[in-house]
């Protein structure tokens, strides 16, 4: 089949390129002009392991091309960011779903299989259907009267893990929810061509439920994490200790504490959840709220630590909202990073392995960006935001000499609890 990829971001394009690979033609469509023609030149504009080989395989293979303009194609994928509001109610923004369906709208013929995989608010693909059966009345749509439809719909969240995308793509089961049986029938035989893990057919509402769970059962997870590291902060305990002692009992799997909690999904898809359902969704509601307090927390307890240690240079390991990545938007490291240059200029240093530069808003702080070595050997206080393996590996004698808040627990095997021993290491 010919196949049109909308929207080429972290999911998009990744999944255009490994489409492309099973010899399907594919169109990869963009609102962005620059994107188009990076794609088209065979070069990418995200980071993601072995993407730009596959990317660059594809186009001159000839099987992917990018365009800003919608093509007719036998199916549509629809991978546009779906972010909330900033009004305060978290309001979930589908625009972009909806602004391309009605761009598939015009070109959508008979046969057709449109599938959405952005994360959406339940409802969004029966919104997305009802749409275009409102601009196409010519064609009859799943679900709304008998007959065969002219048209599949189906709802199929993604679910992989940036830094693991491509084998993610191809290996994680799937959930296939169609408008009817049918349409989540003829969107299985799709993802069979390049999906070896399970799909598993069901409606389209629960689809889009089943991916704001997964999210929302993380978010909650690493929000317990958050608030023991909290309470444990004020008793004195060292969390990773307890954790990994908890973590010792057949059915107890406690997530790690760190920064807050950062990326693109789980710090939104549970305000999804609890938009939809503001009375009842207490627990997902209060993990947010906890995991958004846990970044204040750090930058209180971090600029504590600078104030009383005055003209001790400090350094701050990482920006990326995770750890071995290079992608810093949506990051706790980055705002309290940046907070800490702001407020104590100069003093501050930033070791991140994955930037060339710092990002825009470090300026006119006189923050500066080191390599590790530079770190270690100019600075006596060390805060850890990020798990990037070239911290963890940083052996005990070489930061015996500083001050050391772990926000990761990165050398919590090596560094004494606070009250036990010195140097002073903040564990929370
Ligand atoms: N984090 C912690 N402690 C932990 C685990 C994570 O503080 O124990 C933090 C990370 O440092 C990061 C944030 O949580 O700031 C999110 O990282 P992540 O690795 O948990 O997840 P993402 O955002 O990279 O990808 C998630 C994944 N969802 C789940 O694991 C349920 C991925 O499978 C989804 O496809 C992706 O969201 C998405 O696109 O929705």
């Amino acid at each position: 089949p010919t196949v049109a990829v909308v929207g080429l971001g972290y999911i998009g394009l990744p999944t255009a390129a490994i489409i492309a690979r099973t010899g399907c033609a594919v169109t990869g469509v963009d609102v962005s002009p620059e994107v188009v023609e990076t794609i088209n030149r065979g070069a990418i504009h995200i980071e993601e392991v072995d993407l730009d080989g596959l990317v660059q395989a594809v186009v001159s293979r000839g099987t992917l091309c990018a365009s800003t303009q919608m093509p007719r194609a036998d199916v549509y994928v629809i991978a546009v960011p779906t972010p909330f509001e900033k009004d305060g109610e978290h309001t979930p923004d589908t625009g972009y779903v909806m602004a391309a369906a009605d761009a598939i709208a015009p070109v959508l013929e008979a046969g057709a299989l449109v599938i959405c995989e952005s994360t959406c608010p339940v409802g969004t693909t029966d919104a997305v259907r009802d749409r275009l059966a409102a601009l196409r009345p010519d064609l009859a749509m799943p679900g709304l009267a008998a007959g065969t439809p002219d048209i599949a719909i189906a709802y199929c969240p993604e679910r992989v893990l940036p830094g693991r995308i491509l084998e993610e793509l191809v290996h994680n089961d799937r959930s296939v929810g169609g408008v009817t049986p049918r349409c989540a029938r003829k969107a299985i035989a799709f993802y069979k061509r390049f999906v070896r893990g399970e799909c598993i057919a069901t409606d389209a509402r629960s689809a889009e439920m089943t991916k704001l769970v997964e999210n929302a059962f993380r978010d909650v997870n690493i929000a317990f994490a958050n608030e023991l590291s909290m309470i444990a902060d004020k008793q004195g305990l060292d969390v990773w200790e307890v954790i990994r002692l908890a973590n010792r009992h057949p059915r107890v799997n406690v997530l790690q504490p760190g920064p807050g909690v950062g990326g693109h999904c789980i710090a939104v898809d549970p305000w999804f959840i609890v938009h939809g359902a503001p009375e009842d969704a207490r627990v997902i509601r209060t993990a947010r709220e906890v995991n958004d307090a846990k970044m204040h927390h750090v930058l209180k307890r971090a600029s504590a630590l600078i104030e009383e240690n005055p003209r001790v240079p400090v350094a701050c390991l990482g920006l990326a909202f995770k750890a071995n990545i290079d992608d810093f938007r949506e990051s706790p490291a980055r705002f309290i990073a940046a907070r800490l240059a702001r407020t104590f200029g100069s003093r501050i240093n930033i070791v991140e392995p994955f930037a060339r530069e710092l990002p825009i808003e470090f300026g006119e702080t006189g923050a500066k960006l080191v390599d590790i070595d530079t770190a270690l050997e100019t600075c006596g206080i060390l805060i850890v935001l990020v798990d990037h393996d070239l911290f963890r590996s940083i052996p005990a004698e070489e930061r015996a000499h500083a001050l050391v808040y772990d926000t990761r627990g990165i050398w919590a095997a090596d560094t004494p609890a606070p009250g036990r021993a010195t140097p002073l290491r903040l564990a929370s």
